[in-house]
């Protein structure tokens, strides 16, 4: 067959072809992506080998779950998402909890994932897994990249699922032989996560209206308002109209110095606070950023016939307990900027509100008395309150001892005080230091956990070694579950399930190179305390903790019960 003429090859010039592994990397980059965190095998290759030749560093951690807790701390802590890169089946199922956990708590979160070759992705194949459909529950978007022409479009949509309002997690499953195949070195660009504007102004003027009819109005604010953006216009707000607040336990560091008179406290898990005495004592509340996640609607507005106004990004999830008035849906920051415009001064004071502050500080006193071994938990709270200023970073854990913190440690800044308080994941405080370190290097870290939780991720801690990360990680060893152990006693008046064996710490650490303290005496743990913060690398403190006093936590308590 001749040739037509009009058949000869192009003068244009084709488009230069990559692997679509080595696109998947520069769509990182365009993302703005600097760390991975993961682990390597055969069905994932493909992308550590292009990395190689990125300004991407590549994070190898111990454990696929930790990876996603520190990709999760990162999108915590900056608002965008943090990277893991995984492989394929059970690499992949690992990160599971990290999800759940992520989009739980509302932090952005992207997972890579390989799969296996299209051709026998419907076999009975090693390390085949419908991983699409196993993420679908706990992330905002899962998707298997299909075809070669779909890596940018499906990376660019996970990005932009993860970081949109309410953020969470998005899984892109990336078969092996699409990473092989040669793509056009097209990047789609990034496209911004859409900002909404304020809620519909009616609502807002309502809301405003209720307010100022209301006598004993609160507001409860929740994680979403500890966005930087959100958190600014809440404290100008309340400077234009000082009214009493709650917060939950996420959401602490909203109010500054100056608007602690307002403070009411925080809740979370018992309702038996002063923040919950003010609001059951309230006839209005309005809560901002609030997921029910973070504390049942149940527990705080059952049996209460008055209004609530929900100011938030996405509509709330009605419950028999929690059915708003008004319903302001935009942009946080923006809606309360409009509604403080309105509010003409308007000013709220409780009595009971002053004293919740100084009740804090009270408590912390007495605990600081505390001269017994084991350390008394107020005593090692009033240590730390003493070093936590506002260029430090505290990522805490889940336990018994983040009740103790929770409660009754200050903060000032907002997401100063990471608490994985939506499922309660034990492990998250060493990955949540990591990435602390790594996107905060300005800042002090200290991480802590129980004895429990730490062993969750505590092999992690020789990535963080590796990483030459600066912070202190103090574990509160008991010698059990106590979170569990206290609620079962409640309950039951025995408990099961929730002892075990002691591991020396010290020398745990010292094992991945990192320094270890042991305290012996309870005037020793601040001293030490401060010294392991002027320290390179990670330090690991052990301190004997006695939570004799722990049911305490959970009943009607007056404060002289807690020491
Ligand atoms: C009560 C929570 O659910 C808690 N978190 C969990 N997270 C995971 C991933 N799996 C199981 C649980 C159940 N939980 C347990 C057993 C907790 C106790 C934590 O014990 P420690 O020793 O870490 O701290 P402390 O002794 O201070 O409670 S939290």
């Amino acid at each position: 067959m001749t040739a037509k003429p009009n058949s000869q090859p192009s003068k244009r010039e084709k488009p230069v072809s990559i692997s679509g592994a080595k696109l998947v990397v520069r769509h990182l980059e365009a993302q703005g992506v600097r760390h991975v965190f993961g682990v390597p095998g055969a069905k994932i290759d493909r992308v550590y080998d292009a990395l190689i030749d990125s300004r991407i560093q590549t994070v190898v951690c111990r454990h696929e779950q930790n990876a996603a807790f520190i990709a999760q701390g990162i999108g915590r802590l900056t608002g965008k998402a943090g990277v893991c890169l995984v492989t394929s089946g059970p690499g992949t199922t690992n990160l599971v909890t990290g999800f759940a956990t992520a989009t739980s708590e509302g932090s952005p979160v992207v997972g890579l994932g390989g799969v296996v070759p299209r051709a026998v992705r419907l076999k009975q194949t090693h390390q085949s897994l419908d991983t699409a459909t196993i993420f679908r529950s706990v992330a905002k978007y899962s998707a298997e990249v299909e075809s070669e022409e779909a890596i940018g479009e499906t990376l660019a949509n996970a990005f932009r699922a993860a970081e949109s309002f309410r953020p969470g997690a998005a899984f892109v499953g990336l078969p092996s032989d699409v990473m092989q195949a040669a793509v056009p070195a097209a990047v789609l660009t990034p496209v911004a996560p859409v900002r909404l504007g304020p809620g519909p102004s009616e609502a807002i003027v309502e809301a405003a209206r209720l307010l100022a009819k209301a006598k004993r109005p609160v507001l409860l604010l929740g994680m979403l308002a500890s966005e930087p953006r959100a958190a600014l216009a809440i404290r100008a707000l309340l400077q234009a109209a000082p009214l009493p607040v709650v917060t939950t336990f996420q959401a602490t560091g909203i109010l500054t110095h100056e608007l602690l008179p307002l403070f009411g406290g925080r809740v979370g898990l018992f309702h038996n606070q002063p923040a919950d005495q003010l609001l059951d004592a309230a006839d209005l509340v309005l809560t901002i950023g609030y997921d029910p996640i973070e504390y049942d609607q149940d527990a705080w507005n059952k049996g209460h016939n008055r209004n609530i106004v929900h100011i938030d990004a996405v509509p709330c999830e009605i419950a028999a307990t929690y059915k708003p008035a008004i319903e302001i849906i935009g942009d946080i920051a923006d809606s309360i900027s409009l509604m403080a415009a309105g509010l003409h001064s308007l000013s709220r004071t409780n009595p009971a509100i002053g004293s919740v502050i100084d009740e804090m500080a009270m408590i912390r006193k007495q605990g600081a008395k505390a001269i017994g071994m084991p350390v008394h938990p107020l005593r090692l709270v009033a240590d730390l309150q003493a070093v936590v200023a506002d260029d430090v970073t505290l990522c805490l854990d889940m336990g018994s001892f983040h009740i103790w913190i929770a409660r009754y440690l200050q903060v000032f800044r907002p997401r100063q005080m990471l608490i994985s308080n939506g499922q309660q994941t034990l492990g998250v405080a060493l990955p949540w230091a990591i990435a602390a370190c790594l996107v905060r290097p300005g800042d002090k870290v200290i991480s802590i956990s129980g004895d429990g939780g730490f062993h969750f991720s505590s092999a992690e801690l020789e990535t963080a070694v590796r990483l030459k990360c600066n912070f202190v990680h103090i574990v509160w060893r008991d010698g059990f579950y106590d979170m569990v152990r206290f609620q079962e006693e409640l309950k039951y008046g025995r408990s099961s399930g929730v002892a075990f064996g002691p591991i020396d710490t010290v020398r745990f650490a010292e094992s991945m190179g990192a320094r270890g303290f042991a305290i012996e005496r309870a005037e020793d743990f601040a001293p030490t305390l401060r010294k392991a913060m002027e320290l390179s690398g990670p330090v690991l403190i052990d301190v004997p903790v006695d939570y004799s006093h722990n049911k305490a936590l959970g009943q009607q308590l007056l404060p002289q019960a807690l020491i």
